[in-house]
């Protein structure tokens, strides 16, 4: 799974990058190349779980970041140029980060309303031309052979249409099953998950005009301070909880955004436990526990007879898995069973 980071040039999605990833990237340069790099999620529900066990390893989930070169707003062809490969990179991953600058940094006023309308109109353009290419081959069909080969498709592209000229993006719409197929191969840009990502002045608060247009448009919203966050990841972790501690927060500010970031891909987490290795695994939302089984290996699918379940909650609140299991809060459950956020799990299996 990808997520893309995008944005206008200097708005400090490099300097997210390499907080995210530890990718060491330049910054302030604007290049023309994506990196692509693995960046791992932080959850503290980890953290307390490696505490109760003392496991020689712990092993976060990750994903893949793409740090993808800046957009450039009217600048002649060469920018044009610029733009278009930006949206190629974009419809290649599974969600998008768009990092809008609120600060100033020398770079001239920053225009966060602006900025976030430019891009999501761009991304709405390129849809828009997609769409519009489908509807003349859809007609040109017709005149031709007197019918479509799927007649679900022009009302479909149609209302596409209609939505993207109202400015909107396409996550927007409710599809059913068919539509999804139909439209899934398009990669549509406005039909991706979306985090818009305020970056700001130590100190600072996000827009509130921006940060309601990105709202209303079904991005998940997430203020952060890029220069700091990356003075944070270079301390030694008890600097980082007294300076946490000092300004009354829990963790950092990137932590919540890389999290939104996962949610937005529709991935939550189930966790193991043991001697060995206490590890978080990512599963699909509403995946069945013989998929969860898959994540960790094919034969504990292609063998699953049970999970044993113990909600992270429920461990914390008993205090170990002797205690869980002695309260009943240890389930056993079947094929059927959706796993939960949190879950931490036992598969039986045989094969
Ligand atoms: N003042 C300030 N400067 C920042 C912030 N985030 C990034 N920058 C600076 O802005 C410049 C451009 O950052 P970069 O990450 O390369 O932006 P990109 O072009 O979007 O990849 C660099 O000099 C960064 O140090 C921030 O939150 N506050
Ligand atoms: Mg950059």
């Amino acid at each position: 799974m990808q997520i893309g980071i995008i944005g206008v040039k200097f708005t400090g999605k490099t300097t997210l990058f390499n907080v995210i990833t530890g990718a060491g990237l330049p910054t302030g340069q604007g290049g023309v190349d994506p990196h692509l790099a693995v960046g791992k999620v932080p959850d503290s529900r980890l953290n307390k779980l490696t505490e109760m066990f003392n496991p020689k390893r712990e092993i976060h989930t990750s994903v893949e970041w793409v740090d993808i070169p800046g957009f450039q707003v009217g600048v002649g062809t060469a920018g044009a140029r610029e733009a278009t490969r930006f949206l190629e990179h974009g419809r290649k991953v599974d969600a998008l980060a768009q990092v809008i600058r609120c600060f100033d940094g020398g770079f001239g006023t920053a225009d966060p309303l602006g900025d976030f309308e430019n891009l999501s109109m761009e991304l709405a353009l390129a849809d828009l031309q997609i769409v519009e290419n489908r509807l003349e081959k859809l007609t040109k069909d017709k005149d031709r052979m007197g019918k479509v080969a799927n007649p679900l498709e022009p009302p479909m592209f149609e209302r596409f249409r209609d939505q993207l000229e109202a400015g909107k993006p396409l996550r927007d719409l409710e599809m059913n099953v068919d539509e999804e197929k139909m439209s899934s191969g398009y990669a549509f840009l406005t039909a991706k998950p979306m985090i818009a990502v305020f970056n700001l002045e130590e100190g600072e608060d996000a827009p509130a005009d921006a940060m309601k247009a990105a709202l209303d448009s079904g991005a998940e919203v997430v203020s952060l301070c890029a220069t700091m966050e990356e003075e944070l990841a270079e301390l030694e972790p008890d600097e980082v909880r007294e300076f946490l501690d000092d300004l009354g927060i829990e963790e950092p500010a990137m932590n919540l955004m890389i999290r939104a970031s996962y949610r937005a891909l529709n991935l939550i987490s189930f966790f193991t436990v043991g001697p060995d290795e206490c590890r978080a695994w990512p599963v699909r939302k509403g995946a069945m526990a013989p998929m969860a089984a898959g994540v960790i290996h094919s034969d504990l699918q292609r063998g699953f007879i049970r999970a044993e379940v113990t909600a992270y909650a429920d461990l914390m609140a008993e205090g170990s898995m002797s205690a869980a299991k002695a309260a009943n809060k240890v389930r056993l459950e079947g094929k059927a069973y959706e796993v939960q956020d949190g879950d931490i799990l036992e598969i039986r299996f045989s094969v």
